[in-house]
């Protein structure tokens, strides 16, 4: 096929995130759109799409093969060093992940400044294999390491009253040249409902490949939960906060009909530009099946009975 792949197409500091043009978006406009690229172009290009369509792999979710150190490394998004996937590795050689100080306040009995040593010694370090899905269509199997978040969080003893935890990027224009432009309102924000930071298969990560975290990756601290997208996963955390009202999100304040708070990874909820339905794992070129809740589902749907979820996307 000579379609040029989405995350192929280079973006540039007009083209955030957002403003991905993925290749289901590009076919579709293919087929509907009367552009002329030759008579049997949409014909093919859309049996091209079919063949290409596959399961998610009729893997278990967890249990796939992972990607390479050099793959999740050299393929990053942290618009803090450049909104190219190859920015955050060439561009976070002089951030320095130590040390680290978190400021835990907010909601809990126990607020404080706490050292990186102090928040990740008293804790076993776990391996997990999880898939990281991001909105823009791609994914990658990435075996993480750290801390199941719950776990540390209730050192900090959440108050009754708290109902929600917003986490925040640490503040370094020195270090980190993205945050030179407004491409977002910076500090990196994000957050998650109480039950889901502290559901047993968010993390707290620390490292992969069983080595301290690369800059790139979000070192020294970043979230995972794995149900979610991609841009849950706040990198180089400073601040945990425990609130009674949900946080506001970078994404959703830059692009709120784009960008829920929620974010669940969800085939069926179309992003407002293009579907959802469908992932190119990096280093293959077919598209996979999106999974509810990028396979999770059977863990994590309970947290949302009841609720919309195409409203709260
Ligand atoms: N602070 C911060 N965290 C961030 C981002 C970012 O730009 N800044 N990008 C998010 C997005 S969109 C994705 S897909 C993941 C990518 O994580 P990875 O580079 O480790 O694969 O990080 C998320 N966390
Ligand atoms: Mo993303």
């Amino acid at each position: 096929m000579i379609i040029k792949r989405a995350d192929d197409v280079p973006s540039s500091e007009i083209t955030p995130e957002r403003d991905y043009l993925n290749r289901r978006d590009f076919l579709r406009r293919a087929g509907t759109g009367g552009v002329a690229f030759s008579v049997a172009a949409p014909q093919l290009l859309a049996a091209c799409d079919r063949a290409a369509v596959d399961e998610a792999g009729g893997e278990v979710a967890g249990q796939e093969t992972p990607n390479s150190w050099e793959e999740i490394t050299s393929y990053n998004n942290f618009y803090e060093f450049g909104v190219d996937k190859e920015d955050p590795k060439a561009n976070s050689a002089h951030f320095k992940p130590a040390p680290w100080t978190v400021r835990v306040d907010g909601l809990c009995g126990k607020p404080g400044d706490y050292g990186y040593e102090e928040l990740v010694k008293p804790h076993k370090l776990e391996d997990r294999v999880y898939r990281l899905r991001c909105v823009e269509g791609w994914s990658m199997v990435i075996p993480w390491q750290g801390i199941p978040l719950g776990d540390m969080l209730k050192r900090f003893e959440p108050a009754p009253s708290a109902r929600y935890v917003a986490f925040t990027t640490v503040l370094r224009p020195k270090e980190m040249p993205g945050q030179l432009r407004r491409v977002l309102d910076w500090p990196y924000v994000e957050g998650l409902r109480l039950d889901e930071a502290t559901h047993p298969l968010t993390l707290m990560v620390t490292g992969l490949y069983g080595r301290p975290l690369p800059n790139q990756n979000g070192a020294p601290l970043r979230l995972m939960s794995p149900w979610k997208y991609g841009f849950k996963g706040i990198k180089s955390m400073v601040r945990i906060s425990f609130t009674e009202r949900q946080p506001p999100t970078s994404w959703n304040l830059s692009a709120p009909e784009e960008y829920g708070f929620y974010a669940n990874v969800n085939p069926e909820v179309d992003h407002p530009r293009w579907s959802q339905g469908t992932e190119r794992r990096i280093g293959e070129f077919r598209r996979r099946r999106t999974l509810m809740f990028n396979g999770y589902a059977d863990q994590v749907a309970s947290m949302y009975s009841g609720m919309d979820l195409k409203k709260w996307y």
